[in-house]
């Protein structure tokens, strides 16, 4: 399997780590690739529409996008274990996936603004939007770490891969001061190897 990929991209880190945890990473090949909202990657391009990493070609050659199915698909490959099989579990998994992608959609959107856009183009209301969404994704995490414990899953695989986002590029936001339990638990599942393997370079 190959990869297109970016260092910094942390859809592209939470499907490592998923590869990680599920023993396949030695089997993807990492593509370089420059993706960008308004210049796009044509090599990227001529595999999927998109044109956004993480993009996966299979052994077959055919093409997977997005984080999401690229996680389930590598999930599937390897007999399951990261995405709880039924119940509340499986919502509670998936439905913290999708906070933490939404917490980084917002993120990338501010990223954007700020590198995408000329200076006369930017909206300081935008980006104080995103941010507000920013900070109450982190608040609903914040009330539900203490209860995370252990878990390693799709769900707290996609937070930690959103709240090392935000260390990476957002390091004015503060965000250890209002979330305690989340800090905690965050600099444990970070010891994990599928996490240290994934760090993103600084800068
Ligand atoms: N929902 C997608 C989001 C992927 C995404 O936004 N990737 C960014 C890099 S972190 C990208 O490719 N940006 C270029 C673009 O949006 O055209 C996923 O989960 O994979």
């Amino acid at each position: 399997m190959k990869l297109f990929h970016s260092h910094a991209s942390p859809f592209v880190r939470k499907v490592m780590v998923v590869a990680h945890e599920l023993g396949l990473a030695g089997h993807i090949a990492l593509l370089p690739s420059a993706v960008h909202p308004v210049k796009r990657d044509r090599s990227v391009l001529v595999q999927h529409p998109l044109a956004q990493v993480p993009t996966l070609i299979d052994a077959e050659g055919n093409s997977l996008a997005d984080s999401r199915v690229i996680c389930e698909y590598l999930d599937a490959l390897a007999g399951g274990g990261m995405f709880p099989k039924d119940g509340a579990a499986r919502w509670r998994a998936l439905n913290e996936q999708s906070t933490a992608d939404g917490l980084l959609d917002a993120a990338l959107l501010i990223r954007y603004e700020l590198t995408a856009r000329a200076e006369s183009e930017r909206s300081a209301a935008w980006i104080e939007g995103q941010t507000a969404k920013i900070e109450s994704a982190l608040a609903w995490f914040e009330e539900r770490a203490a209860g995370f414990g252990e878990r390693v899953d799709i769900g707290t695989v996609a937070l930690a891969c959103a709240l090392g986002y935000l260390d990476l590029r957002f390091s004015d936001i503060a965000w250890r001061d209002d979330a305690p339990d989340l800090a905690a638990w965050f600099a444990t599942i970070s010891e994990r190897p599928s996490m240290q393997a994934t760090r993103p370079p600084a800068g």
